[in-house]
């Protein structure tokens, strides 16, 4: 197999960054499918999401990590927080993203996080949206300045322009070693686990305000029948008027909501999906460390 010739790379690569700056995109676009879901509010991911990108000299485990934010406070974001600092222990590379010309506070206590013993790349995201190309030479040059990045690469997450370069990029920077997953596989999540985050997207994408932060999935029941996936989920808000508003009027909410997910769910598993949804309120789930805990949030 010359995936374990002399010379290959293989390594963990934590992707992190303030909120909404396309982490989850790039992960999407490296590796060639939506393993972790995307939408335009910040904080949409709460989990660490592995996604492996196979090439012919290295391998590649990226981490997508939750958008580091210290705004909110309670129990669920000092997890997510949590989760981000011990991603960064345990990866060989870290991969930074930020937005093309703007590095806010948030991104500056991102580099707070940075660990200095080993090498963080920084992609400056969005560069489509860039309209004056000649203001990224500076803005590279003020990144530089405020870090001592390993290497600083210009992309475009949602046009996938500068990925191959990126990923040869990170590849230098990886140990040698053989691949750590098969090199056909492209996440080591379960689909049960897919298929929450996808119903959970759809949160993030039709519902407003704040709704989507005091909402959880859980997946109770999973199966695997012959021709279809029956799959039952709960959705977990904090309170009745929540509730009311997710299931909407006749019901008509819910059901959009459903349908979607359904229809992501079949695209990435390959067969037919029975999905059914219930909406339950638990009241306070975001704010309770136990809650969370059995809510399936790391501790
Ligand atoms: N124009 C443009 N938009 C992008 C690009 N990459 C991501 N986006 C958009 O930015 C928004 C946030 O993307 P995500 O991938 O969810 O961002 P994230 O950093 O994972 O966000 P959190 O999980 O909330 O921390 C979405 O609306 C994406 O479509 C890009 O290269 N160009
Ligand atoms: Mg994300």
């Amino acid at each position: 197999m010359s995936a374990t010739a002399a010379g290959f790379r293989s390594g963990y690569v934590a992707i992190v960054g303030r909120p909404n700056v396309g982490k989850s995109t790039l992960l999407n676009r490296l590796v060639g499918t939506k393993i972790s879901i995307v939408s335009p509010r910040p904080q949409t991911t709460r989990h660490r999401v592995r996604g492996i990108l196979t090439t012919e000299h290295a391998q590649l485990v990226f981490v997508d990590t939750p958008g580091f934010q210290t705004l909110h406070g309670g129990a669920l974001n000092r997890a997510l927080n949590r989760s981000v600092i011990q991603t960064l222990e345990d990866v060989d590379v870290t991969l930074m993203v930020v937005e093309a010309l703007r590095f806010n506070a948030g991104d500056r206590q991102v580099v707070g996080l940075l660990k200095r013993d080993r090498p963080a790349i920084l992609a400056i995201n969005k560069v489509d949206l860039v309209k004056d190309k000649g203001l990224l030479l500076p803005f590279i040059q003020q990144a530089a300045d405020t870090y001592p990045f390993a290497e600083i690469v210009p992309v475009s997450a949602e046009r996938g322009v500068g990925l191959e370069d990126l990923v040869a990029t990170i590849g230098r920077y990886l140990p040698e070693g053989p691949p750590l997953y098969d090199p056909e596989e492209m996440t080591d999540a379960s689909e049960r686990f897919l298929a929450a985050e996808l119903l959970r997207e759809k949160l993030f994408r039709l519902l407003g305000e704040e709704l989507p932060y005091a909402t959880t999935v859980v997946v109770e029941e999973f199966k695997d029948e012959e021709a279809l996936k029956r799959i039952h989920a709960v959705i977990y808000v904090e309170k009745d008027s929540q509730k009311a508003i997710v299931i909407g009027r006749k019901g008509e909410k819910l059901k959009e909501i459903a349908s979607q997910a359904r229809l992501d769910m079949e695209r990435l598993f390959g067969t037919k999906v029975f999905l059914d949804v219930w909406v339950k309120v638990r009241r306070g789930w975001s704010d309770d460390e136990r809650m969370l805990k059995s809510l399936g949030f790391e501790s």
